[in-house]
C-alpha cells in the first residue's frame, strides 16, 4: 500500500516488476543493519575529519531512529530534511527511513517560499535544518513556519551550528544530537510504499513531490551500481549535494554503501576542496553537473593534485557540449560516463565498452530492461520515426506514476496508460542510445539547478509596477543557461531595475537561485497565434539583442 495522495503501480505491472526480480521486497531502513552485517569496520563515510565505519553508522541510525521515536514521530510522518553534505544526512535520512517517515529532501538553498510549500504539501510534523548555515538562519525560519503551520511540531537542529534560539526549552526546537536513545525493535516498513520524497524540476509554479518507494529505490540503486562495477575498493565522492538524486543514488551514497564502498561527503563541488578530497581519499568515481565539471577542467590547468585514482566521472543533469566532453580523459585522466537522468525516475548512462564516439554524443541506454521508453510527436501524441526527435515517454519500476497530492497536474503529466512526459525532447539511435536534443517544458537549467519559468513569473508580477512577466532561459558559456525576464511595467507606474526585482523575490522568500540574472522591458509580449505568450520568440530575442522587439502583437 502507497501513503494516501499517491499513485500506485498498477497490480499486474508490480507483480511483473516482482516476479522479474526488480523488486525485491526491500525496506530502506533495514540497509545500514544489512551493511554492517556484511561490511562491519571497513569505512562507510568519510565527513570532514571524521571516519564512520558501517558498525558504527549502524548504530547511530539505530539511535537516532529511537530518538525520532522518543521525540514523537510516527510511521508516515513526513520530515523536510534540509541538510548540506554532513555524516548527519545520511544518518538521519536512513533514521527516518528506519523509524518509518518520510523524509522530504530540500535544498539548503531553499528559503521560506519554498519550504513552506513543501512543508505545505506534505503536511510535515518536522523540519530538520542546519542551524545558521551559510549566512542564513534555518532555525529562524523554522520558528516562522511551526508559527504558521499547526501541524509542524519539531525542528531539528544540525549539532555544532547554531542559529535563533537553537537551545531555548520550549519543546519545538531540538537539537538533532538530542534526537538519540536506546535502540528499539521497530516494525518494518512496506516496501511498496513511499520511503522518501524527492522534488521535481518542476513546470509548474509551485514544485512538486515525488513519491519514490523503498522497493523502486532500492531497485535504481543496486542495478546501477552493479552497472557501474562498484565494490568494496569504490571510493565515490559526493560533490554535488546529497539530496540530488544523481548524487544520492545513481549509484550515488546508497549505491556505494550497497556496494561496500566509501563514501566522501564534500562540502561543495569547487575544484579546490573536491581535489584534495579525491587525492587525499584516493577517489575512483564522482558525479557532476556540466558547470562544475567546466570549473574543474579550468582549475586542473593549474592545479598538480593527483588524480590519478579517479577511474570514471560522471556528467548529467543538464546538456553536455561534445566539445566538453571531449576534454574530460585527455585532460583529468579518467573516463566519462554521460548520464541523463530525473528525480522522477528514468536514468539512461553510457557504458565502459560503449564506443568513443557514443560516450561523447549521445546519453547512452535505460539502467533497466524494464524501462519503457517511447519518443512521440508532442502535438499529436503519436510515435515518430527512429532517429527523429520528440517528446520523450517513459515508465518503468522506478518511475513514478504520479507526483503526491496532484491529480490535476497528473492528468497532464502522464498518459493514460502511465507513461510520464518528461517535457525532454530526445531522438533515440538505431542501438538504442538516447540523444536529448532540447526541452519543450517551460524550464531553465541554470548550472544544472532547475528553475520553473512559472514560479519565477509568479512571484515577479506581486512586484509593484510589474503587470506581466515572462522567464526564459539564454544561453550562458559557463553556466549553460541563465534566467531572462522580460517584463511589461504598469502605466503611470516606475519599473524597478533588476536590482530592485531582485531585492524584492528575495524579500518574499525565495531562493537565490531563481532570480533572475537579467531583466528587460518590452511594450508587450508576443503572442502565438492561440493567444499564448510566445517563448520561442522570447528566447531567440534574450539570445539576441539585435532581434526585433516589435512582435507585431494585435
Ligand atoms: C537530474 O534530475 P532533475 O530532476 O534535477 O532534472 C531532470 C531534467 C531532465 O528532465 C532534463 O531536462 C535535464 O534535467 N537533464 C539533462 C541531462 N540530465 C538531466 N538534459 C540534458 N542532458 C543530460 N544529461 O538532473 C538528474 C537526476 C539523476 C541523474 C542525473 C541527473
Amino acid at each position: 500500500m502507497m501513503l494516501d495522495g499517491c499513485t500506485p503501480w498498477p497490480a499486474e505491472t508490480a507483480e511483473r516488476y516482482r516476479r522479474a526480480g526488480q523488486w525485491r521486497g526491500i525496506d530502506l531502513g533495514s540497509l545500514p543493519r544489512a551493511w554492517a552485517d556484511a561490511y562491519g569496520a571497513a569505512t562507510a563515510l568519510v565527513a570532514g575529519p571524521e571516519r564512520i565505519s558501517y558498525d558504527e553508522l549502524a548504530d547511530r541510525v539505530d539511535r537516532r531512529a529511537a530518538g525520532f521515536v522518543r521525540e514523537g514521530v510516527r510511521p508516515g510522518d513526513r520530515i523536510v530534511l534540509q541538510l548540506p553534505n554532513v555524516a548527519q544526512f545520511v544518518e538521519t535520512a536512513f533514521a527516518l527511513f528506519r523509524a518509518g517517515a518520510k523524509p522530504v529532501f530540500s535544498l539548503t538553498s531553499h528559503r521560506a517560499q519554498e519550504v513552506r510549500h513543501l512543508c505545505e504539501l506534505s503536511g510535515a510534523s518536522g523540519y530538520v535544518v542546519p542551524g545558521l548555515f551559510r549566512g542564513f538562519d534555518h532555525t529562524a525560519l523554522g520558528r516562522q513556519l511551526a508559527a504558521e503551520l499547526p501541524a509542524l511540531r519539531r525542528v531539528f537542529v544540525m549539532d555544532g551550528t547554531s542559529g535563533t534560539g537553537a537551545a531555548d526549552g520550549d519543546g519545538l526546537v531540538v537539537p538533532l544530537e538530542k534526537v538519540d536513545a536506546e535502540p528499539l525493535p521497530l516494525p518494518a516498513n512496506d516496501p511498496s510504499d513511499v520511503a522518501f520524497f524527492l522534488l521535481s524540476g518542476g513546470t509548474t509554479a509551485l514544485p512538486k513531490l515525488i513519491p519514490r518507494t523503498h522497493d523502486d529505490y532500492a531497485y535504481q540503486t543496486r542495478t546501477v551500481a552493479g552497472q557501474s562495477g562498484l565494490g568494496p575498493g569504490s571510493v565515490y565522492l559526493a560533490a554535488l549535494p546529497v539530496e540530488f538524486n544523481f548524487a544520492w543514488g545513481c549509484p550515488g551514497v546508497v549505491g556505494t554503501l550497497s556496494s561496500g564502498g566509501t563514501v566522501v561527503l564534500a562540502p561543495d563541488p569547487t575544484a579546490d576542496d573536491c581535489f584534495r578530497l579525491i587525492e587525499a581519499e584516493r577517489v575512483t568515481l564522482t558525479s557532476v553537473v556540466p558547470t562544475v565539471a567546466r570549473l574543474w577542467l579550468e582549475e586542473r590547468q593549474w592545479s598538480d593534485a593527483d588524480l590519478s585514482s579517479l577511474e570514471v566521472l560522471q556528467i548529467g543533469g543538464a546538456r553536455l557540449e561534445p566539445e566538453l566532453a571531449a576534454r574530460i580523459a585527455p585532460e583529468l585522466g579518467c573516463r566519462l560516463q554521460q548520464v541523463f537522468g530525473m528525480a522522477e525516475g528514468l536514468l539512461t548512462m553510457t557504458r565502459p565498452d560503449d564506443d568513443p564516439h557514443a560516450v561523447l554524443h549521445t546519453q547512452g541506454r535505460p539502467v533497466s530492461e524494464a524501462d519503457e521508453v517511447l519518443i512521440v510527436d508532442p502535438s499529436t501524441g503519436a510515435p515518430v520515426p527512429v532517429g527523429e526527435a520528440g517528446e520523450l515517454l517513459t515508465r518503468g519500476p522506478y518511475t513514478l506514476r504520479g507526483y503526491y497530492r496532484a491529480p490535476e497536474h497528473n492528468a497532464r503529466a502522464f498518459t493514460e496508460d502511465g507513461f510520464y512526459r518528461t517535457g525532454d525532447l530526445a531522438s533515440i539511435t538505431p542501438e538504442g542510445r538516447l540523444v536529448v536534443e532540447g526541452r519543450i517544458k517551460d524550464v531553465v537549467i541554470r548550472g544544472g539547478d532547475k528553475i520553473a519559468a512559472g514560479e519565477v513569473e509568479a512571484h515577479l508580477v506581486t512586484v509593484p509596477g510589474i503587470a506581466t512577466a515572462a522567464v526564459v532561459p539564454v544561453p550562458d558559456e559557463f553556466l549553460g543557461e541563465r534566467i531572462y525576464a522580460f517584463l511589461v511595467s504598469r502605466a503611470e507606474e516606475e519599473a524597478p531595475p533588476l536590482s530592485a526585482l531582485k531585492a524584492a523575490l528575495q524579500e518574499r522568500g525565495l531562493a537565490d537561485f531563481k532570480l533572475p540574472d537579467r531583466a528587460e522591458y518590452v511594450a508587450d509580449l508576443p503572442l502565438t497565434p492561440l493567444g499564448k505568450i510566445d517563448k520561442k520568440v522570447l528566447s531567440a530575442a534574450a539570445a539576441d539583442p539585435e532581434y526585433s522587439r516589435d512582435w507585431g502583437q494585435a
